[in-house]
């Protein structure tokens, strides 16, 4: 008989972060990650995590609210259902279910986990094959402190762990911002790429001159910096300037992917699971930037290391994308919940091997780390 979906459990799981990490709309000390564990009726786990940030400063999704979502509404719509139809359950749940990508996009993950293993094959396999096994990977400077930014990015550059930085930035007046930037640009030089993330903190005209300044400073990528919902003041930006804008919050899925395209967007989407409901929407969306001409950059909600090998299986079966990857989450936490944390090497980090997400949940570190109650 075929596996059915037996039982669904959500962990609340909160690991320190290895220092303050400054964001336009909060400050965070400790990441908190929902841990999906579905077991199947033929004895199979698969793992999933949903992950945020800032609590409900980023986004309307918590982590509370992803656990509880799961436990009372998502989870019984697939429990005894067949485990191997992954698009059907997909379907079945946005049928049901408005919003909630991160609950969604945990549950997808634990599908393909489960699928994997069932099947001998990684998730990249199962999506296709991997075009790519060494992804490289950015780091965020967002100590809040300019001095403190550029030793550690040099120290990043001389371990050959990143080559690339992204700087966090809108919490303060926006002439500050651009001379600790500047700064950092400086110290840097040719020897690495710095691109710098608002996360929506400007109106538009601040946003024209804070970019000019950026864009005069050497800065090669603006992240969102204006309002998620602006998508017109968006594309205008983009028209505007040299330097290319990159759509975060503002490109959800495929549907937003698409308007941004057909109003005139250029320049890349930041694609990450959570925000797309899972692999399969964060595909869809995609190929629709590949369509067109719109770059990839294979983006995080600062996920541990279930939810970043979850993204990386999908950023492996694209093409090389254009911005590639800030899958450093694990890196900015103290410890992990698995037992075989991800490689990362040569700026960048490898494709974790062995069926599913090949990852192995850590059952002491699990216990201790997660929420009692
Ligand atoms: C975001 O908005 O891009 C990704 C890296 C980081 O430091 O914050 C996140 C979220
Ligand atoms: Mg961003």
């Amino acid at each position: 008989m075929s596996s059915v979906i037996e039982s669904i459990e959500t962990l609340l799981v909160d690991l320190p972060t290895i220092r303050p990490h400054k964001l336009s709309m909060t400050t965070m000390a400790c990441q908190t990650m929902v841990i999906v564990r579905m077991r199947h009726s033929d004895g199979i786990e698969g793992l999933g995590e949903g992950t945020t940030i800032g609590g409900l400063a980023y986004g309307p999704e918590s982590p509370e609210s992803i656990k509880t979502n799961i436990d009372t509404y998502l989870a019984p719509m697939l429990i005894g259902q067949p485990s191997g139809n992954i698009h059907a359950l997909r379907a079945r749940l946005n049928r049901q279910a408005h919003g909630n990508a991160i609950a969604k996009s945990a549950l997808e993950t634990a599908l393909l986990d489960a699928q994997g293993k069932r099947l001998g094959l990684s998730v990249a396999e199962l999506l296709g094959g991997a075009r790519q096994t060494h992804l490289p990977v950015l780091w965020t400077l967002a100590s809040g402190d300019t001095r403190k930014d550029i030793d550690e990015a040099l120290l990043r550059l001389e371990q050959r762990r990143h080559g690339d930085f992204k700087l966090k930035i809108g919490a303060n007046p926006v002439e500050q911002d651009v001379r600790h930037v500047a700064a950092i640009k400086e110290a840097l030089g040719d020897r690495a790429s710095v691109r710098v993330d608002v996360n929506q903190a400007w109106d538009e005209p601040t946003a024209v001159r804070g970019i000019q300044a950026l864009q005069d400073a050497g800065i090669e990528l603006i992240e969102q910096a204006i309002p998620a919902r602006e998508q017109a003041g968006l594309i205008r930006l983009s028209q505007r300037f040299n330097v290319p804008m990159l759509a975060d919050e503002g490109v959800q899925d495929a549907r937003d992917g698409l308007q941004l395209a057909a109003g005139g967007f250029s320049g890349a989407f930041a694609l990450k699971i959570a925000k797309s409901g899972g692999i399969n929407g964060v595909l869809e969306l995609a190929h629709v930037a590949q369509a067109a001409g719109i770059g990839l950059y294979g983006g995080t909600l600062l996920e541990g290391t279930i939810g970043t090998a979850a993204s990386l299986h999908a950023w492996a079966t694209l093409p090389e994308m254009a911005w590639g990857t800030e899958m450093f989450g694990p890196l900015l936490l103290k410890d992990d919940i698995v037992a075989n944390p991800l490689n990362y090497t040569e700026f960048g980090v490898e494709l974790p091997k062995g069926p599913g997400l090949g990852v192995t949940l850590d059952e002491d570190k699990l216990a201790h780390y997660a929420r009692k109650n």
